[in-house]
């Protein structure tokens, strides 16, 4: 049975949640995508949320049948030169660039004394949580490079709790992609869905935007409520 007094800390992802690199993601993945020949749309680029550099990569080759034509090293290549690429877009982030209302949640819960953290699988995380102005806010931020397996895979969500000193039953986790509710679920931990009900229908609660995360709307949701009968 579930109970919000049994939680203990947050784990944010980042991509969707604290910022939006998405618009950049997909402006750097375009060219990736018109120099292999792959057709860039809106579909394929909602299907890399969440997922990590080399996976987003094999998904584009494989939307344009191309994913045997290129060797381990291309690719290595063809990702090293996206993500130059994507750098120079993110160094223009600035603290105007956290989502709404996650700059006062992140304080809220800081100051009620909950342990933070991140899970993203970006590499790029601990540049990117600088920029923003609020790296110093988080007790740990997961180490990408580090897991045997990326979202879906629980791993990086168990990593977050265990980084916090924390057992997962103990942990909200906030992500936006349906990639990372199936990890968090699969963690053992609480999940917060923001974005597309539908797409992520696997969301123990759900919000429809940032703006609309709070505290009190987390702890006021049915889900505790219905934990507790
Ligand atoms: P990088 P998140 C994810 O961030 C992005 O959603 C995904 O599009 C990206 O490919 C992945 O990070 C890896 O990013 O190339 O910077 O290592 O949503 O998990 O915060
Ligand atoms: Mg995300």
């Amino acid at each position: 049975m579930r109970s919000f007094h049994d939680i203990k800390g947050f784990a944010f992802d980042l991509d969707g949640v604290l910022t939006d690199t998405a618009r950049f993601h997909a402006q750097a993945w375009k060219k990736t995508a018109e120099e292999v020949g792959t057709k860039w749309t809106d579909e394929l680029a909602a299907g890399l949320k969440g997922i990590s550099r080399m996976d987003s990569l094999e998904m584009i080759l494989k939307a344009g049948n191309c994913e045997h034509s290129y060797t381990h090293e291309q690719k290595a290549q063809l990702a090293d030169e996206k993500n130059e690429y994507y750098k120079k877009l993110i160094d223009t982030l600035t603290p105007e660039d956290i989502l709404p209302g996650m700059a006062e949640f992140l304080m809220e819960v800081k100051h009620k004394g909950y342990k933070l953290a991140v899970a993203s699988a970006s590499k790029n995380a601990p540049i990117i949580l600088e920029r923003l102005g609020i790296a110093d806010m988080f007790d740990a931020v997961v180490d990408p490079a580090a897991l045997k397996s990326g979202k879906p895979d629980p791993e990086i969500f168990v990593r977050a709790a265990e980084l916090m000193n924390l057992q997962p039953c103990e942990v909200i986790g906030l992500e936006d992609s349906i990639a990372g509710i199936k990890s968090i679920n699969g963690a053992g931990e609480v999940s917060v869905g923001i974005g597309d009900k539908d797409e992520l229908y696997e969301a123990a609660i759900h919000f429809a935007s940032t703006a609309e995360v709070s505290l009190s709307a987390i702890q006021g949701d049915p889900y505790f409520s219905r934990s507790n009968l």
